[in-house]
């Protein structure tokens, strides 16, 4: 008996138990009812009773010894189970993970050098809900009724009779300022917008915006040209140059598009400025006397300008970006490309 006992032991000491279908074995092969351990509480009967007492404190140690290595062996397999090796299995001589710092993304780079080159010559900024209604959005700008901009393919409506709607552009900020303030105003809107348009490489339905509006007595058309001056030499570089080519808007009048010299060719001609030697940066224009008075501003005796540019495009340009897509996957290959630009 004391010799079975031992061999037991032994064994009991041998099993793998490196899994849970090895474990089980084990439950089942030294503690269960019909296991090799009860088998010897059986034969106890058999021992003579002088040793009886004995063996049986040395089957009681069996007994515990087993339930120990199976309990240990259970938390063992737990803890790996649960994605943690636990204390024990964590190497503490491995060098630490370097922790990498997050960049900021180069659209809100390209927008806070925009906003902090206004803010030198005297703007300050205005924010607007991106939900808006009809009159902000176009009927307040002088969009006609069935101005081809209001149809469902370039703007998202979000109710059935077309009053509510995600802004297609941040217009809608300055005249929400015009409706709430007294000239003079001088204000840049940077912002998201949102047009119904397929994504490709040049488009996406959620771009960003800066618009720029400057109310006051005797604005002109000069002030506007200057303003715009500064702003391209101050983001693009002092040797930029700066053309205007007549346009229109419904909101402006005159109206203009801005371009500078191609930042790759320097005015060169290239596949960037389709060998124009010009890029378009822009649109601006004089407010049209009826937008100043649609927002309670008197035309008599108040005149403005007002400039827009896709941040997505300036950023573009600025950064030699082809793919509008870039902005908007997320890819830390593309982002960290901007590590350390301040
Ligand atoms: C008010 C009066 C006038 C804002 C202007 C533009 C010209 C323009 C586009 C440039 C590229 C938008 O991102 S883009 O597609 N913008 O060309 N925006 S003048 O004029 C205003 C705005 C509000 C009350």
């Amino acid at each position: 008996m004391v010799e079975k006992i031992q061999q037991v032991a032994q064994e009991l000491e041998a099993a793998a138990l490196n899994n849970a279908s090895e474990l089980e074995q084990f439950r089942i092969a030294y503690m269960g009812r019909k296991g090799r351990i009860a088998d010897l509480f059986d034969n106890l009967k058999q021992v003579a009773p002088e040793q009886r007492r004995q063996v049986g404190q040395e089957l009681n140690s069996l007994k515990n010894r087993a339930q120990e290595r199976f309990d240990q062996a259970q938390e063992q397999l737990a803890s790996a189970a649960a994605g943690n090796a636990g204390e024990q299995a964590f190497d503490f001589s491995l060098p630490p993970v370097p922790n990498t710092l997050g960049t900021r993304h180069p659209l809100s780079l390209v927008r806070r050098e925009i906003v902090r080159i206004f803010e030198r010559i005297g703007f300050n900024v205005s924010e607007g809900p991106e939900m808006e209604d009809d009159w902000h959005n176009f009927s307040a700008l002088n969009f006609p009724e069935n101005h081809p901009a209001r149809e469902m393919q370039d703007t998202f409506f979000l109710s059935a009779d077309r009053q509510q709607l995600l802004r297609t552009h941040t217009s809608t900020v300055q005249v929400r300022l015009m409706e709430t303030q007294k000239p003079p105003l001088r204000s840049i809107m940077p912002g998201r917008v949102y047009r119904n348009e397929a994504i490709s490489a040049r488009a996406h339905m959620v771009f960003h915006q800066v618009e720029g509006l400057y109310v006051d007595k005797n604005v002109s058309f000069a002030d506007l040209k200057q303003t715009l001056y500064y702003f391209a030499k101050e983001m693009f570089g002092q040797d930029t140059q700066v053309r205007f080519r007549p346009s229109f808007f419904p909101f402006t009048e005159p109206s203009a598009e801005i371009d500078i010299t191609c930042l790759i060719c320097k005015g060169e001609g290239c596949n960037i400025c389709k060998h124009t030697g010009w890029v378009e940066i822009g649109g601006s224009g004089m407010v049209d006397p009826a937008v100043l008075e649609s927002s309670g501003i008197d035309p008599q005796e108040y005149s403005g300008f007002a400039f827009g540019m896709g941040i997505e495009r300036i950023t573009m340009l600025k950064y030699q970006i082809k793919d509008l897509r870039l902005f908007t996957e997320n890819d830390v290959r593309f982002l960290r490309q901007f590590e350390g630009v301040i």
